[in-house]
């Protein structure tokens, strides 16, 4: 081969291999770009694009269907990343029920934060079962206490008697509220507002900015405490996409992960209560309870038939991950 044709076929491919390391990496989440996974999102982008070549397209709820719809997409590799939380990704990964046996997470902030960074059921035992469904878990973090919306006062378990109770699609959860004394009733978020307005559903529970952003006191009267969950959530990417990436290419994401991390740990500190006070300014009569301990104690007596549940549904392998779980959370309590 002639030497000029030679260095124009070398041009081409060096050409080429740029084109395809300046790749555009498709990431969806559940939530709007101004919610707490829609600003993680954010930054995770702005980490890759200030230090690569690659693009970040960010796919906030709705645009591409609901939560399992995503799941789906990243499972066969049209997505590149996906947020969901294990409300959605138990039905996939029984293990991941476990963010659902009431009152094993702590509400404090701090004592979360490290829990997710150090835990090693968290960041050692978990892998593995994503990547048996096609996902690489890169990282596990909390949006918040879950507060208990409804139509009428919730003080005690009895209280949700008759009380029709939209959960996430995560049978433990499920279980949770027949626990609770509730009639549940799973339903993917985009059906929740809608289900409240025609009282379909009598309530539902999620973090404090999210009752707000999302308006659920429009369609509620009362917000319950019971201190009894944390939203926790997850950034998964495809398996197959992240183990066909360079080590830059991988470090990259880690290292966006970290800092999209450090920056939503900050970003939530006291959120709750900024959201809180812009729900009471919109709807001074929405009545909010904080439940005592005596108040509480049904809800806590019902957590020990929910843990007996979840691992008569995920046998050892879950049972490891509870045991580690506790572990994990005892070593980095504040
Ligand atoms: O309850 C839900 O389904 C939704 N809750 C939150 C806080 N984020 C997304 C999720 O789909």
């Amino acid at each position: 081969m002639k030497r000029s044709s030679l260095l124009a076929g070398t041009a081409a491919v060096a050409m080429l291999a740029g084109a395809a390391a300046a790749d555009t990496w498709r990431y969806a989440f559940e939530e709007s770009l101004q919610e707490v996974q829609g600003q993680f999102a954010q930054k995770f982008k702005e980490h890759v694009e200030a230090n690569s070549d690659h693009t970040v397209q960010l796919f906030p709820f709705g645009t591409l269907g609901e939560s399992a719809d995503i799941m789906e997409q990243a499972q066969a590799g049209i997505l590149q990343f996906v947020n969901q939380s294990p409300g959605f990704t138990g039905a996939l990964i029984p293990e991941a029920q476990v963010f659902f046996v009431p009152y094993l997470l702590p509400t404090d902030q701090e004592h979360l934060a490290a829990f997710y960074e150090e835990s090693k059921a968290v960041n050692e035992m978990f892998p593995p079962l994503y990547e048996e469904q096609g996902l690489e878990l890169l990282v596990m973090y909390p949006e918040g206490e879950v507060a208990m919306t409804t139509k009428e006062p919730v003080q005690t378990c009895t209280d949700l008697d008759e009380v029709k109770f939209r959960v996430m699609t995560n049978p433990l959860l499920v279980e949770s509220y027949r626990a609770f004394g509730a009639t549940p009733t799973p339903l993917p978020w985009g059906e929740v507002y809608g289900a409240l307005q025609t009282n379909i559903i009598q309530g539902q529970e999620n973090p404090t900015f999210f009752l707000y952003s999302t308006k659920m006191y429009e369609v509620t009267d009362h917000i319950t405490y019971t201190g009894h969950n944390v939203f926790t959530t997850a950034l998964m990417a495809n398996d197959d996409f992240y183990e066909g990436l360079g080590d830059e290419d991988q470090q990259l994401i880690q290292d966006a992960v970290e800092v999209a991390y450090d920056f939503i740990v900050e970003y939530q500190e006291g959120l709750a209560e900024q959201e809180l006070a812009k729900i009471k300014e919109a709807k001074p009569e929405m009545t909010v309870t904080v439940l005592s301990e005596e108040e509480r104690a049904c809800f806590v007596e019902a957590a020990a038939d929910v843990e007996a549940t979840f691992i008569e549904m995920t046998g050892d392998s879950g049972a490891a991950i509870l045991e580690q779980m506790k572990a994990d959370l005892e070593a980095t309590a504040p």
